[in-house]
């Protein structure tokens, strides 16, 4: 087994995208459950602010002493839709548990065209990620965008948050996100995160690629 990274989240979705990435790496991922008042997330319009606060508060909540080689990660993300001049942003999770995906679909439900590269424009969006590990008092930041657009209706299957609703850029053949409307090598085919499997979204996803940014500045990477 390789050495264990305690994932600090309430979101179980995330420890399995995690995993899915960093177990083929060799980590071991576990979900790190604190009590729900135990981490003061700051109110702060960077999401990078936020997840430095959250480390710095999660670091006396690690399993300890012996576990001692264990490394501790925490991430903090976001959905920010140009429309909304970047709303819900920092708000994504209260946005999520109160209005929900419908809630967003109702807010864009004006900026609407049969042409479909023209919709991919203006109800363009971009997932973010900034991902910080603790290892034995080094800290590693790593960050990830996953640009596309909100559908008009929801999808129901796999991923949770807004998955249902956020249809990713297609990539070129260097896993690179394109634009509105550019077609690209690897495609959802106009299908939210919601509907694609889990490996799938891998190949897109802001968590993905802040976990590769991170992962490559480790010292053994
Ligand atoms: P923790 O803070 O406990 O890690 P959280 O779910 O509150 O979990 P964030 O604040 O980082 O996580 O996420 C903000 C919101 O964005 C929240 O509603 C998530 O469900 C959503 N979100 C983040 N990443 C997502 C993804 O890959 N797909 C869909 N929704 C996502």
């Amino acid at each position: 087994m390789g050495r264990k990274i305690w994932f600090l989240t309430g979101n179980i979705g995330k420890v399995e995208e995690a995993r899915e990435h960093l177990t083929p790496l060799g980590y071991e991922v576990s979900q790190l459950i604190v009590p729900k008042d135990a981490i003061i997330e700051p109110q702060s319009d960077s999401i990078t602010d936020v997840a430095m606060a959250k480390i710095e508060q999660a670091k006396s909540h690690l399993p300890s002493g012996d576990n001692s080689k264990d490394m501790l990660m925490i991430e903090d993300a976001g959905l920010f839709i140009d429309s909304l001049s970047g709303f819900p942003g920092v708000y994504s999770s209260y946005v999520h548990q109160t209005i929900g995906c419908e809630g967003i679909i109702k807010l864009l439900s004006h900026l609407t065209t049969e042409d479909s590269v023209r919709l991919a424009s203006l109800r363009s969006a971009e997932f973010r990620a900034v991902t910080v590990l603790w290892d034995d008092g080094e800290v590693y930041v790593g960050n990830g965008k996953c640009p596309g657009y909100i559908s008009t209706s929801i999808v129901e299957g796999n991923g949770f948050g807004y998955d249902p609703i956020f249809v990713p850029y297609d990539l070129d053949s260097a896993g690179d996100s394109l634009s509105a409307g550019e077609y690209g090598e690897v495609s959802t085919h106009g299908s939210p995160f919601g509907g694609v499997e889990i490996t799938t979204k891998k190949k897109f996803s802001h968590r993905s690629r802040a976990l590769n940014d991170l992962f490559n500045q480790l010292p053994s990477a």
